[in-house]
């Protein structure tokens, strides 16, 4: 029998959420999950006066969900803090955004020994513990202090970028030094990988840096693409249909984040109406970003700025019969984002970094593969080096937004299917599960690191 899986992140999935309407990580492990007995430890999502010692733990199945209340300070410099004000702006190569202070790295640290000192009891020698993202860089090195000898590994789903940047973050050193403590080091590319490998070697860790690899993150392709099938003909979807009277659909679907580039990618829009009147009337754009990290100030301030867009460019360019513009920020069903894609004859993903970028991929799957869509996707997103039918954009480029949406409108039909082929063999061959299953053969010790990450 396989043995127990053990995740660690952040957030733990709630188990009562329909498959189909999941997001994120949870649909990412479900094979790795369903197939053996597993554990997911993490913060429960909820506050509380001072951070628990103890997890809460909830049987389901074969899962064990072993979650932990956050104090309140705990939750201000763990998460809002040192994790999203300070590691995700650097890590996304944005140091200029990063805010620094000594509370909230240490408030980080103090929450990872309580998780490492609330999980350690609970694991059982032969475990595989797999941690999660940049919120538990030190996790591994604080189960090590407490005796345990499993093997661990860690995933980062965000990039990592060259060391001289990263050094630019007060601490930079320690927090690679504590990524040494895991046996498996996975990042989403070959450039994350080449530029972490640097940052250890740096710090005189050369054996960490052969236990980094790049394992690319995909998605359920068959899965999302039945959930496309099924939606084209939903309500939802024959209502957004019918609004637009024959028009063009181009979508974007993001959170609403800094990383994501949105003012750009609107800049780029308007730029399109202003420089290819051939489109103007001819087009609508669907964006849907709904808000996250509201309690941190950057993401309330794009809010407002992305108001303003939406405002200038209608205003500017809208007909009385015609929104060239639409913008929602408030979550939308998995499967109605499914059908408005396949609907899309553009999907429009123009971050300025991003790790992998699913919505890439999620727009692949939906495609109907008699009359598919064309994908402008950012150079700097993680999911570029495997979408290469794509029109590449560099996303800080509003013109050349401006040039690729032109060009994938006026597309022919023969073109955009040679170009979607490749790209959908590809998001069908690099699985959520194939992710995992890589990785799980590194960490299992069955292949090194090097040969789980090419196969
Ligand atoms: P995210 O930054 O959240 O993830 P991404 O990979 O694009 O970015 O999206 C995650 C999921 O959220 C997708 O399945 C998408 O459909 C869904 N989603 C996005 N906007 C939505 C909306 N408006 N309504 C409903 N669902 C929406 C982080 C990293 C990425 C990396 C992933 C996985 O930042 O780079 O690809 O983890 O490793």
């Amino acid at each position: 029998m396989a043995v127990r899986l053990v995740i660690v992140a952040n957030r733990v999935p709630n188990p009562r959420e329909r498959a189909a309407t999941a997001g994120g990580l949870a649909v990412a492990l479900r094979d790795a999950v369903a197939r053996r007995d597993a554990m997911w430890f993490g913060w429960s999502g909820a506050t509380a006066a001072a951070t628990a010692a103890e997890p809460r733990v909830a049987q389901h199945g074969r899962l064990t969900l072993a979650t932990l209340d956050l104090g309140e300070q705990d939750y201000r410099h763990y998460y809002r803090g040192f994790s999203n004000a300070t590691l995700w702006p650097t890590l996304h190569y944005r140091l200029g955004l990063a805010q620094f202070s000594r509370e909230d790295y240490a408030g980080y640290r103090e929450v990872n020994r309580a998780f490492a000192a609330a999980l350690a009891p609970l694991l059982r020698p032969d475990d595989l513990v797999w941690a999660h993202d940049f919120h538990l860089f030190p996790l591994g090195a604080e189960l090590r202090a407490r005796g345990c000898g499993q093997r661990l590994g860690f995933f980062l789903h965000v990039p990592f970028p060259p060391y001289d940047l990263f050094c630019g973050l007060p601490r930079a050193q320690e927090l690679v030094a504590d990524l040494a403590a895991y046996d498996v080091i996975g990042v989403q590319t070959e450039q994350d990988a080449a530029n972490l490998r640097g940052a250890l070697a740096a710090i005189g860790q050369a054996g960490a840096a052969a236990r980094v690899g790049a394992f690319p993150i995909g998605i359920d392709a068959d899965g999302f693409t039945r959930l496309a099938e099924r939606a084209e003909r939903a309500p939802e979807t024959e209502r957004l249909r019918q609004s637009l009277i024959g028009r063009g659909l181009v979508i974007g679907v993001d959170r609403l984040d800094y990383t994501k580039g949105l003012p750009h990618r609107f800049r780029g829009y308007a730029q399109l109406l202003a420089r290819f009147p051939q489109h103007r009337g001819q087009v609508s754009y669907l964006q849907v970003a709904p808000v996250s990290r509201g309690d941190v100030a950057q993401y309330r301030s794009l809010r407002r700025e992305l108001d303003e867009w939406v405002g200038r460019i209608n205003g500017q360019h809208a007909e009385p019969d015609w929104t060239p513009l639409r913008y929602i920020t408030r979550a939308v069903s998995r499967p109605t984002l499914a059908g408005f894609m396949r609907l899309a004859r553009i999907g429009l993903v123009t971050p300025l970094r991003d790790g992998m970028n699913l919505v890439a991929k999620e727009y692949i799957a939906a495609q109907d593969p008699e009359d598919p869509g064309a994908l402008v996707l950012s150079r700097f997103a993680g999911a570029a080096p495997e979408l290469a039918g794509a029109l590449l954009v560099n996303p800080l480029d509003p013109d050349e937004i401006a040039e690729r949406l032109d060009e994938g409108l006026s597309m022919p039909r023969e073109e955009r299917a040679a170009r979607w082929r490749p790209m959908a063999e590809a998001v069908r061959q690099g699985t959520a599960k194939a992710w995992c299953r890589a990785f799980l053969r590194a960490l299992e010790g069955t292949a090194s690191v090097a040969e789980a990450a090419a196969a």
